[in-house]
């Protein structure tokens, strides 16, 4: 019994389907995430600790909603010391790789002699969003609070729902302390965004919110834009993957389902123009998923959000790899590098066959929080700039003035605006 669909390039309401899946509407939900967002900005630290009943099961006071040393300790006694090393290796090098972002500050004189510069300047307060449950993932905390540090984010808080216990998950608290996260709140789902927003008695409002979330988080974030800055209104995980005759169809097939296992919405998608590859893939499939722990999540996700596509050329399969501008593209073709400059829309590229995208999700470096939905259109990957804003610097001397304050007199007096004209004139030489 085939696990995935094999459907025509040709066939353009089938591809039609099949992308338009991505963009579920959500309407119904969003009336009562914007009750939840006005409960807490009005009720504050009650409200919230409220939807920590109702929707965690936690019962949880103000007092306790901010993770302790001890409670930090603890995790650190109960965490596998490899797993540490790993999360520790994989830290390293998001920082390294996120530290080539950075962007320095300049200042230029100008031929008129004014001087001119941009200041780049952290955030000073950030909130980053940590599901819980079967999606917490210590890797994810690392892709958001390592790039804020990187960018000299002095307060980065963290919020997390916690388990019906009260407790976090001691993953990702071992990864918060190590990316040196500043302060822990036990808070998920609509209502934690709502707090970091407009903030509580006990958590003080942030300047910007990053990181993943169930549909819920993303409606509320999408609310509270405006208020704060986003980082970008993330959906169910996606990886497509164009293959030519030189691909395994076993590699190919694991790379599917590295992500159709953590969503039964996400999107696996192979594109080939290779038919026998197209056929070996689709028994591989049936084959690996059935040995999978997360299979019941991971056959949903193959049987309804994904396709292998068969094209009738590599052309054709990277022509539709950019209609589609999936999260995650990879490039299990011959000469990959060769085929690099044809790729228009991409969260992020996978470069020939030892680079399967799991690589990506710990620790090559570059980040794994990416725009999903088709959104790489016009997102980028969660960075350092994410963190950073710019400040522009404005140093006019004297003789700048006097040479081109007569422009901006005109210029003023061209959009009615005679203060703006006189607080240059006053200055100028000969008061033209
Ligand atoms: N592939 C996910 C991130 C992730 N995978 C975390 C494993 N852990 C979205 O890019
Ligand atoms: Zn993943």
């Amino acid at each position: 019994m085939a696990v995935i669909k094999i459907i025509n390039a040709q066939d353009r309401q089938a591809i039609e389907a099949l992308f338009a899946g991505r963009t579920a509407h959500q309407a119904a939900l969003a009336q009562r995430v914007a009750a939840i967002v006005e409960e807490v900005r009005q009720g504050g630290d009650e409200a919230l600790c409220r939807f920590t009943k109702q929707f965690d099961q936690a019962d949880i006071s103000p007092a306790q909603l901010k993770v302790s040393r001890e409670e930090i300790e603890q995790a650190y006694r109960q965490v596998d010391r490899q797993v540490l090393a790993s999360l520790q290796l994989a830290k390293e090098r998001i920082a390294a790789y996120h530290r080539q972002q950075l962007s320095r500050s300049w200042f230029q004189p100008d031929r008129d002699g004014a001087v001119l510069g941009q200041l780049i300047l952290p955030l000073e307060r950030v909130g980053i969003y940590v599901p819980g449950g079967t999606a917490s993932y210590p890797s994810s905390v690392l892709m958001n609070a390592v790039p804020a540090k990187v960018a000299g984010v002095p307060q980065v808080v963290m919020v997390t729902p916690p388990a019906a216990d009260g407790r976090v998950n001691p993953y990702t608290l071992v990864a918060a302390a190590e990316a040196g996260v500043d302060e822990i709140y036990k808070a998920g789902g609509a209502q934690a965004i709502a707090a970091l927003a407009y903030g509580t008695s006990t958590i003080a409002r942030v300047d910007k919110i990053t990181g993943p979330g169930n549909i819920y988080v993303t409606l509320a974030k999408r609310m509270v834009y405006g208020q704060v800055d986003i980082d970008m209104l993330a959906g169910p995980s996606e990886i497509l993957v164009v293959a030519d005759g030189s691909a395994n169809p076993a590699y190919a097939a694991a790379d599917l389902l590295s992500q159709a296992e953590h969503d039964t919405l996400a999107a696996a998608v192979l594109i080939t123009h290779d038919r026998a590859l197209a056929q070996a893939v689709s028994q591989e499939l049936a084959h690996q998923v059935s040995r999978l722990p997360r299979q019941e999540i991971a056959r949903q996700s193959l049987a309804n959000h994904s396709a292998i596509i068969l094209t009738g050329s590599l052309d054709e399969s990277l022509a539709l790899a950019n209609d589609f501008a999936p999260e995650h593209l990879e490039l299990l073709v011959e000469e990959p590098f060769q085929q690099l400059g044809r790729i228009r829309h991409a969260g992020a590229v996978f470069l020939g066959h030892y680079s399967p995208e799991p690589v990506g999700d710990y620790l090559a470096g570059p980040n794994h929080v990416l725009p999903t939905g088709g959104t790489a259109r016009f997102y980028s990957p969660l960075n350092v700039d994410t963190f950073l804003k710019k400040c522009s610097v404005i140093a006019f001397s004297k003789e700048s003035l006097n040479k081109l304050g007569p422009h901006i007199v005109r210029l003023a007096e061209t959009e009615g605006l005679a203060a703006h004209a006189n607080a240059v004139r006053i200055r100028l030489k000969d008061n033209v």
